[in-house]
């Protein structure tokens, strides 16, 4: 049973301000637009005031980020780069307390994930391009940037999202306005500050706080040569009509409907584990979350059994507790989107079931959910709930997994549970899924592409294969 025990000292590692301008050509700057409040998911106590750019301000950091790139950024060698690239890799490192709790803070994810997952995925990012930029000529992509570079990212995991788009960019030459979502702008915010203490020169990444709006004014602007999105297929759809016909060059990182396929053979307490990892991980705010779990006939009664009992061990509540397992959901809104489709769940008649967790008064709260008896024609199957939401199908052959996985408009990720590998092999083949994990699940390295087919999205960020999207060559 969770005890809200909230830990206070934790908080002061932070140096939170009341109100943060925007980081426009090296220096922290006010907008011209209104502010914002962001808020800690987990409290719903205003975290600070935060400015929201408008027109004019997307402007001015498109124009320094054109500045930046034709004057400093694009001259310097390769290895130049790479060392203002390494600067950053270490400043994370050592300042990774501060950003891993102030990831949780705004965010709301567990410090236990943000201080050992998403903090050192970052710095390795910057540690990966930096050992690129003096070596583009290897690529296959040519050496020649893009230019300037209009990003958007979602709230899932911020400082993850923000390294995965920044650190390839400025490895290949580009110059970056990056908007962070408006639920979680302050990680990136902090990333300016290290870009200061870098002494990255001025201009070559730049934040822009706000809203949609921000973000739309920011992927139509003229003189950004290029477009990199994560966040939903909604607005990915409505970004690349916005660029169509444009000379921009496009990536979209959007939803996901992952099935995790569990056959009869699989070490079962092993496949729990990952069970948990793919849905509970990040709340269920991952895009390539394992939503759907696809369980051999044969094993689902003992299966299931099992993950009952795994997650009656999860511990919900305060993100700062470094027990936690899983914090709070990210905003209002997502919270109204996951009961909204969680109800649809039980109105089209899948069995609902949770551990017994006391959820704090006060915050965004939803207990690891499971649903069986799912089949194909409810929604719960289909669509994205990016939440601690979990819908079972069961299957008798190999051909059946493969058709049911295979049975939605995504196709990001999969993972497959089997001691038998030729059976690995024909399952990672048969799935259209961009990532497909073995015995494992949400597992990243800066060395693997990462992308989807369909409805996930176009383009490939990580590795050699994310250095196309900001280079010339990156078309051939
Ligand atoms: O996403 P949005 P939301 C999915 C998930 C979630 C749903 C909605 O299913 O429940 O999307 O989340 C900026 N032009 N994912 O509403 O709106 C916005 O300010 C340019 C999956 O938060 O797509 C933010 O910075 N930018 C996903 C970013 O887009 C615009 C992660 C994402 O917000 C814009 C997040 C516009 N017209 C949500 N409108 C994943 N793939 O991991 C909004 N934005």
């Amino acid at each position: 049973m969770f005890e809200y025990a909230p830990a206070p000292e934790s908080r002061s590692i932070v140096d939170l301000r009341a109100s943060y301008g925007l980081f426009v050509d090296g220096e922290f700057v006010d907008g011209h637009g209104s502010s914002f409040k962001t808020i800690n998911p987990a409290t719903e106590e205003v975290l600070a005031e935060v400015a929201e750019a408008d027109d004019a301000d997307v402007d001015a950091a498109v124009r320094a980020a054109r500045r930046a790139h034709t004057r400093v950024w694009s001259r310097m060698s390769g290895s130049e780069r790479a060392k203002y690239l390494y600067r950053i890799a270490r400043i994370i490192q050592e300042r990774g307390r501060e950003l891993a709790v102030l990831e949780s803070l705004d965010n709301g994810k567990p410090i236990k994930e943000s201080r050992d997952v998403d903090v050192p995925i970052v710095a390795a990012h910057f540690f990966y391009y930096a050992g690129w930029a003096d070596k583009l000529e290897h690529s296959g992509y040519g050496t020649t940037p893009l230019g300037v570079a209009g990003q958007v990212i979602p709230w899932n995991f911020p400082l993850m999202m923000l390294a995965w788009k920044v650190a390839p960019a400025l490895a290949c030459g580009n110059t970056v306005v990056l908007k962070p979502a408006e639920t979680t702008p302050l990680t990136a915010l902090l990333f300016a500050e290290i870009c200061q203490q870098a002494d990255l020169p001025p201009g070559v990444v730049n934040i822009v706080t706000g809203a949609g709006g921000t973000g739309q004014a920011l992927v139509a602007h003229p003189d950004v040569d290029k477009v990199a999105f994560t966040g939903s297929t909604e607005v990915g759809k409505a970004i690349a009509r916005a660029v169509a016909g444009s000379s921009k060059k496009v990536t979209l990182e959007l939803g996901g409907k992952a099935a995790n396929i569990v056959f009869d053979d699989a070490p079962l307490d092993q496949a729990v584990e990952g069970i948990v990892e793919g849905i509970f991980f990040n709340q269920g705010h991952v895009c390539c979350a394992g939503s759907r779990l696809l369980v051999q006939e044969s094993i689902a009664e003992e299966l299931l059994a099992k993950l009952r009992t795994r997650m009656g061990t999860l511990r919900v509540g305060d993100p700062l507790d470094k027990n936690t397992d899983v914090g709070a959901i990210n905003s209002a809104e997502q919270l109204q989107r996951i009961r909204e489709l969680s109800q649809v769940g039980e109105d089209e008649g899948a069995g609902r079931w949770s551990p017994p967790c006391e959820l704090p008064e006060r915050g965004f709260w939803f207990p690891p959910t499971l649903f069986t008896g799912v089949t194909q024609a409810h929604r719960i199957a289909r669509e994205e709930i990016f939440g601690p939401v979990l819908s079972v199908l069961t299957f008798r052959t190999p051909s059946e997994a493969v058709e049911k996985a295979n049975n939605t408009p995504y196709g990001l990720s999969a993972g497959v549970w089997t001691e038998k590998g030729s059976l690995i092999l024909h399952m990672a083949g048969a799935l259209k899924a961009g990532v497909v994990w073995a015995n494992t699940f949400n597992k990243f390295d800066p060395a693997s592409p990462f992308g989807g087919f369909k409805e996930s999205g176009q383009g490939r960020e990580g590795g050699r294969h994310g250095l196309a999207a900001y280079l010339r060559g990156g078309d051939l």
